[in-house]
């Protein structure tokens, strides 16, 4: 299985993505302010090695050889996020004026090499001072992250035509509050779902006003969505698919492009009243705000079958008893299994309620344990292999007539990865990160010479 450029739509977009906790390092630097990641990764256990993203690939300092890289590569689009505690280092008042240079420098030079910017405003660093009054569970931070979002959007929107408001909003709000796998580190169960209300008021509130701010913005969220399959026809079994199916997709695609929560999820989270009387109708109105396109994460595929309930902490709350099979399937570094048609199916799921909608893969990609070989490269035959999959689906995509207009490659630089640190490489270019060395994978290479980049197939 093998794919061309030219099996994809001459304007497909193909970038590569990144997010600024995982990338930037600089943490302390031009009056940036402390983000909840910072605060998260001092906890004794949090991250798995100990780490932190106080330097990650120091890519506030090398912003332009990064960009160097992405043109030698080819890509068309460069998908990153802005750091909120940069731009605004408490999560309320006027902006840092350096932070929003450091943003206008990038997007600047990234459209000087003819690489279209892609902008997401919230990848997971909320300020610290908007956490220690509540975070995502106090309904007042969507009212914050609105006037952030305005604001940047007027200082950057005449380089930047592309937005996201947030990114994989479950991760925000159910890994990250009843989970406690990542930052907040909270673990108060079903109560998340307010949470993940609150993200997706704050998408809501936001579209208007950045669209008041830049009248030409491209807007559009963006959902990690999974292909979720029972694991037999045991009716238990396929509940369990319907509960993770509803947690994880159902959730949040419903009040974006319905304008309504699942009423069996609100069941299962036992959190009917609460949304009855703090999610109504003008709530829904504001969150189902019209989008130009949705942005989809794809990684992988959930087997379900019914089990027996956990007690530890789950983020999936509610359905603690759902057990995740696995099918024997390539997995990677990471444990998730490699799925390619999954991609198509989730499409599917966003078509069903949008038809017609502009989607994106904002993010696809692997990690795998590259080692650097003798030749001082990294073969990571398997990455090359899973984008190369994925790729294919993109194709079967369109061929199908869904609106898929684009796919990023996550990621551009191996960097950090939240909670399991530097231990786990996503990157189409490896970093040793004593040195800050960048050395392209053949991963890389293949892309580049899928691309028509410069860098090409040749080892040089
Ligand atoms: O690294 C993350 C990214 O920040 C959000 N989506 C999933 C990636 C891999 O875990």
């Amino acid at each position: 299985m093998s794919v061309r450029r030219e099996d994809l739509p001459a304007d497909f977009v193909i970038g590569t993505a990144t997010a600024a906790y995982q990338v930037e390092g600089a943490t302390r630097e031009d009056g940036r302010g402390e983000s909840i990641w910072d605060a998260f990764a001092r906890v004794p256990g949090a991250i798995a090695d100990g780490s932190t993203g106080d330097v990650a690939d120091d890519h506030y300092h090398r912003l332009h050889e990064d960009i160097e890289l992405m043109a030698s590569l080819g890509v068309d689009a460069y998908r990153f996020s802005i750091s909120w505690p940069r731009i605004q280092p408490d999560g309320t008042g006027p902006l840092n004026p350096a932070g929003l240079a450091f943003y206008r420098e990038l997007a600047l030079a990234l459209v000087a090499k003819g690489i279209t910017p892609y902008a997401t405003l919230y990848h997971w660093d909320l300020p610290q001072t908007l956490q220690d009054r509540g975070g995502w569970l106090n309904r007042d931070t969507a009212d914050r992250f609105a006037a952030y979002a305005r604001m940047t959007v007027a200082g950057l929107g005449d380089v930047v035509q592309h937005w996201i408001t947030l990114n994989e909003p479950w991760c925000s709000s159910f890994l990250s509050y009843a989970g406690g796998e990542h930052a907040p580190g909270l673990q108060v169960g079903t109560d998340a779902a307010r949470a993940a209300h609150h993200l997706l008021l704050a998408h809501g509130k936001a579209v208007p006003l950045m669209r008041a701010a830049a009248p030409d913005a491209v807007v559009g969220i963006t959902l990690n969505l999974y292909s979720v399959v029972p694991a037999s026809e045991d009716p238990a079994d396929v509940d369990a698919a319907r509960r993770i199916d509803g947690l994880s997709n159902r959730f949040f695609l419903d009040p974006v492009l319905r304008g309504e929560y699942p009423a069996d999820v609100l069941d299962d989270l036992g959190q009917r009243d609460w949304f009855a009387e703090h999610a109504g109708a003008e709530d829904l109105a504001a969150v189902s705000a019209p989008i130009d396109f949705l942005g989809v994460n794809y990684y992988s595929r959930h087997t379900t079958r019914a089990g027996v309930a956990t007690s530890g902490r789950s983020p999936h709350p509610g359905s603690e008893s759902v057990e995740m099979v696995d099918t024997g399937a390539p997995r990677t570094h990471m444990g998730w299994e490699v799925h390619p048609d999954g991609l198509v199916d989730v499409l599917r799921m966003v078509e069903a309620r949008s038809p017609g909608l502009p989607t994106y893969i904002t993010e696809n990609g692997a990690a795998y344990e590259d080692a650097v070989g003798p030749d001082g490269v990294v073969h990571d035959e398997d990455r090359r292999a899973y984008l190369e999959q994925h790729l294919v689906a993109c194709a079967d995509a369109v061929r199908e007539g869904l609106p898929l207009r684009g796919y990023f490659i996550w990621t551009l630089l191996d960097n950090f990865e939240w909670a399991w640190g530097y231990s786990r490489r996503f990157g189409i270019v490896h970093v040793d990160y004593a040195t800050q060395r960048r050395t392209p994978k053949d991963s890389g290479r293949w892309l580049a010479g899928f691309l028509g980049g410069t860098l090409g197939a040749d080892r040089g």
